[in-house]
């Protein structure tokens, strides 16, 4: 008899020759081998939509070259103060209306720092979680005692990306280092908040540094539980604006890969898909993709509108993820 897939131990321990592998297969073969996977540990024809909120926008202090909020570019990004709380009560009760399930809330800064704006991050929190909504928060880096504060006002999930290999990091941001990342990861896991992590691809980057940063991200236990994948947008004024677009097949690659390392987590097709056709997207979905973000806009760049989204959902055939109840 078949053992039971989805309670199978998980491995921390892939080899960047074995990633590579898997990586390289022909893409059917891997397509075919990563929706094993996904139908073995989750529902099938299922997509999560996750709204998106950019509640403090641009003028970081950090200098990551894909970044439109960076105020070491000259970009369209016109920096924005911190939104009040009845702002994104109102947007978390739209997301939800409209079918999402989880909110993901993004500050343009380098690190959380104590004071008035963190207590109005919790009560955003809060908020969010008041309306029945999973939540997530990317804002930067963390200290422990603010990790433990977001994980008392309801927060799920902290994202916080490695976004590429360590090898390729340093090309990519100055400001900081890859082991930075590493801390803060470990301090939200620390405080009991699910991980999100996952990167960027089409940074200029080699295939093995895609598979390095997903070795990287294999090797955490336990895996983290949320991994975005995201193909660059190309954002004028960054220095990565004239990058070539990503090639579709090349995230489905991608998100297939990680699927197959990572089974239980839900690996997210993230920024991007303005790019991509319909079928493309379907491909990520076959893939192993559990979510997409829904609504006009990413944070500052374009994400395919709500109507393109929901008339692929209903041509594919999915169920979106139910609100809970209440
Ligand atoms: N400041 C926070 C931080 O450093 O984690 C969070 C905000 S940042 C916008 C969240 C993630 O969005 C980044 O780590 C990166 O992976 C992704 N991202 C940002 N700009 C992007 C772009 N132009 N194209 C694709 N992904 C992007
Ligand atoms: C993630 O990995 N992708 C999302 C979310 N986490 C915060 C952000 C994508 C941002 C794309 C560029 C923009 O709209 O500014
Ligand atoms: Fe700042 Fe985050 Fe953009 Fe980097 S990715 S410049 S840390 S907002």
């Amino acid at each position: 008899m078949r053992a039971d897939p989805s309670t199978a131990p998980l491995r921390h321990d892939w080899t960047l020759a074995e990633i590579r592998a898997v990586h390289d297969l022909p893409l059917l073969e891997l397509l075919h081998t990563a929706q094993g996977v996904h139908r073995d540990h989750h529902p099938k024809n299922q997509v999560q939509l996750c709204t998106l909120l950019s509640v403090k926008t641009g003028a970081c202090t950090e200098d990551c070259g894909y970044c439109s909020q960076s105020k070491h570019h000259h970009t369209h990004v016109e920096p924005e103060r911190l939104m009040q709380v009845d702002e994104v009560a109102l947007a978390a009760r739209r997301a939800k209306q409209s079918g999402a399930t989880r909110f993901c809330m993004g500050a343009a800064w380098r690190e959380v720092r104590d004071g008035q704006q963190f207590e109005r991050l919790l009560d955003m929190v809060r908020t969010v979680k008041a309306e029945g909504l999973e939540a997530c928060v990317t804002a930067g880096m963390l200290n422990p005692d603010q990790a433990r504060r977001l994980r008392e006002a309801g927060l799920d999930t902290y994202n916080h990306n490695l976004d590429t290999s360590r090898e390729h990091y340093k090309s990519i941001v100055s400001t900081r280092t890859y082991d930075d990342r590493l801390r803060t990861i470990q301090v939200v896991r620390d405080a009991g908040m699910s991980v999100c992590s996952g990167g960027i691809i089409g940074l200029g980057e080699t295939v093995d540094d895609r598979c390095r940063m997903l070795r990287e991200l294999s090797q955490q236990s336990p895996h983290p539980e949320s991994v975005p994948i995201n193909a660059l947008v190309p954002v004028a004024g960054t220095p990565l604006e004239s990058l070539p677009m990503v090639d579709p097949l090349e995230l489905v690659r991608m998100i297939a890969t990680a699927r197959i390392l990572m089974p239980r987590a839900q690996v997210r097709l993230s920024a991007g898909r303005s790019s991509m056709n319909r079928e493309a997207q379907l491909l990520c979905l076959m893939a192993g993709a559990n979510s997409i973000f829904y609504g006009d806009t990413l944070l500052t760049t374009p994400n395919p509108d709500t109507s393109f989204d929901r008339k692929l959902i209903a041509d594919a055939g999915l169920t979106p993820l139910e609100p809970k109840l209440g």
